[in-house]
């Protein structure tokens, strides 16, 4: 190992210890201990431009192990993406572009939010698979202009994690041989040693996801973790993880102690850890010129990478010109917009339907528009609707299948889904029952949080699941997925809506979206319109100017208050029903908006809806009430069921009569 190797190496080590201490917070211990063989991967391994973080075929890389950020920073820093070392000074405070967690969208160079443990790892995976399908779906002999590698770090929590599990388990069984994990294993997380919860050989469990695994003993030694990482990527039939033994908090008087991992090292373990790696100065955040330079020699190398593919992919798109209009409808994020006016993707059979059906014949006339719509569900498309015919199937054996089969396991899905939005040339979807949101909601949040466009197909979305029971009947989860900011949640009530619903997923760049659909047959409303792309709107009025009432509701619920308006029309109470497919959407439309369709004036309101009224207060007031589920629902045929918890004309127009 060179002075330069070892000195290049510390630096990322110095810069984290001074960042966490500066900061009086934060995460030293996987920094110090993880710098070799970030050094060695970002050097001699991984293909990047850091002239131009968004080259598309730069190898990722996500450090799954958010807490270790410093080791990020620090790297982004001495390679000059743009962090500036007064960046690395204001870590974790307010506006810095070095928060305590990497974020994707606010700092250069940062692939995917990370900190929610083993999230990195399923979107590492969906990285991964995004690679897969457009090398198969794009490269020529002689021109594989899709050809990079995933790389994910990840520690005893990351591989702790069941996401992990599930992830890992579905990129084994694919054979995505360009994915490469990185297991920093120094058998110390926040309570201590791993041994008092963690005992498995995570080795083992890899192999058996059907992983290449690999072993570095030594974690400082750089040629031994080259050697690895080129066995690792030299495999291109399995995807591989390399365990790679380290010691928390390497280098100072802290290394090997769980106190290591999310504190500052104390100004005196600082400068402990500066003598024992005979750091040449112990003043904060001092890098010597060399050391940059060596970077800088570096980075600039790395640049002629991206030089030659840039020859080569204009020289494919001369030689292919099918193939190049075919790249930019890929990463034309607006290609969708223009459907707003195509009659053919807003025309409608005018009979009953389930809108989980609809949303699967708009999937397939989607399908021929975007031809990088890509998706699947865990292990129940039959009934959420959502293959894609004659598209194919993502498998080892046919990468350039559209249609993913997740097998039962949710979680990974979400993020799988968001890592094939991260890649970046891909609009993904990704489904399962809507109870089972519940096992989406924390990858759904973080696709919010980097505002990713990803789509949640949720089918099943009420008590009219009907016989499965409780345990498959939704009631809190609308108000879960409402409640979260930068998240669309639509529930349409029939074909109009829920083409609506899914125009505006198709055509949304920084916001992901929701459809929530019946199981059951709903009636084809004649008042529905594209008003329902502002979330709220009129789809059946008062015969007056100002309603004696008004009922809101959501999907297929919305029928039951037109039902009672006709009802109450003939004893004389003239009401107006406001079809609310989307809270989210209409609380983003002006105040003459809202004012229009909700007169303040108006003061007997009724929300309808088959969930829990959390949320409905806002709407229906204090003078206003609810017809909706007040506990869990039943086994028992939906009809049944609709009527067990008061979703009858009857009820509705009892309820409407008690606020006016
Ligand atoms: C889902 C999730 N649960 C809990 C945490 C809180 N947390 C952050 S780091 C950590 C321990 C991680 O241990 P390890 O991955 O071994 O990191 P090391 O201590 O070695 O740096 C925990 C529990 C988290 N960030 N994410
Ligand atoms: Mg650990």
């Amino acid at each position: 190992m060179s002075i330069i190797d070892t000195m290049s190496v510390n630096a990322i080590r110095v810069l984290s210890a001074d960042g966490v201490q500066k900061a009086s917070s934060g995460h030293p211990g996987l920094p110090l201990g993880c710098a070799a063989m970030a050094y060695e991967l970002w050097t001699k391994h991984m293909k990047h431009n850091p002239k131009n973080s968004k080259w598309a075929n730069r190898d990722r890389f996500v450090l799954s192990g958010g807490h270790g950020s410093m080791l990020l920073y620090s790297l982004l820093h001495l390679f000059d993406y743009g962090l500036t070392l007064e960046d690395l000074t204001q870590f974790r405070q307010d506006n810095s572009l070095t928060p305590g967690h990497p974020e994707y969208r606010h700092t250069i160079g940062v692939e995917a939010t990370t900190g929610p443990l083993g999230a990195g790892m399923a979107m590492a995976v969906g990285m991964a698979m995004a690679e897969a399908h457009l090398a198969a779906k794009f490269n020529k002999e002689g021109y594989p202009v899709v050809d990079h590698y995933t790389f994910a770090l990840g520690g005893d929590g990351c591989m702790m994690e069941g996401i992990t599990s599930e992830a890992m388990s579905l990129a084994g069984t694919l054979g995505l041989g360009k994915l490469i994990v990185f297991y920093d294993s120094n058998k110390i997380s926040i309570e201590g040693s791993t041994d008092i919860a963690f005992t498995e050989d995570v080795r083992k469990r890899f192999e058996a996801y059907g992983f290449q695994t690999l072993l570095v003993e030594d974690g400082n030694n750089l040629e031994e973790i080259g050697k690895v990482i080129e066995a690792a990527k030299a495999d291109l039939t399995r995807p591989s993880m390399i365990t790679v033994r380290t010691k928390i908090g390497y280098g100072s008087p802290k290394e090997g102690m769980a106190s290591a991992h999310g504190e500052p090292l104390g100004v005196d373990n600082v400068r402990a850890l500066k003598e024992k790696l005979e750091w040449p100065s112990q003043e904060p955040f001092f890098i010597p010129e060399e050391v940059y330079a060596n970077y800088k020699a570096i980075a600039q190398e790395k640049t002629m990478d991206e030089a030659a593919w840039n020859e080569l992919f204009d020289e494919y798109k001369n030689k292919f010109p099918e193939m190049k209009d075919l790249w930019e409808k890929h990463h034309d994020e607006n290609i969708a917009k223009d459907l707003i006016d195509n009659e053919d993707f807003w025309a409608f059979a005018d009979k009953p339907e389930a809108t989980r059906n609809l949303s699967g014949l708009t999937i397939n006339k989607i399908k021929k528009i975007l031809p990088n719509l890509i998706g699947g569900a865990a292990d129940l498309a039959p009934s959420t609707k959502t293959y894609m015919s004659d598209m194919g199937d993502f498998s080892k054996n046919n990468y350039a299948g559209r249609n993913l089969h997740f097998g039962v396991r949710e979680l990974a899905m979400a993020g799988i889904g968001n890592g094939l939005a991260l890649h970046g040339g891909l609009r993904p979807y990704v489904s399962t029952f809507f109870v089972f949101s519940d096992y989406v909601k924390p990858m759904a949040r973080l696709s919010a949080l980097m505002g990713l466009p990803t789509i949640f197909v949720f089918t099943h979305d009420s008590i009219g699941v009907g016989e499965d029971g409780p345990t498959h009947e939704p009631v809190e989860q609308l108000a879960m997925l409402r409640s979260m900011p930068n998240f669309t949640v639509f529930r349409p009530a029939d074909a109009t809506e829920c083409i609506a619903a899914w125009y505006y997923a198709i055509t949304s760049t920084n916001t992901p979206t929701a459809l929530v659909l019946s199981r059951q047959n709903l009636p084809q409303l004649s008042g529905s319109s594209k008003e329902a792309l502002k979330g709220g709107y009129v789809v059946s009025d008062s015969k007056k100017v100002v309603p004696d009432a008004i009922i809101i509701a959501s999907g297929s619920e919305v029928e039951l208050g037109i039902n009672a308006q006709a009802e109450l029309l003939k004893e004389g109470v003239d009401i107006r029903v406001v079809s609310m497919p989307s809270m989210d959407l209409f609380e983003v439309q002006t105040e003459q908006y809202k004012e229009c369709i909700l007169p303040k004036s108006v003061r007997a309101r009724v929300a309808v809806e088959a969930a829990v009224d959390f949320g409905w207060g806002k709407y229906v007031g204090l003078d206003g009430t609810t017809v909706t589920m007040k506990g869990f629902g039943a086994s028992a045929p939906a009809s049944v069921l609709f009527k067990k918890f008061g979703f009858t004309t009857e009820n509705v127009v009892n309820a409407v009569k008690s606020v006016v």
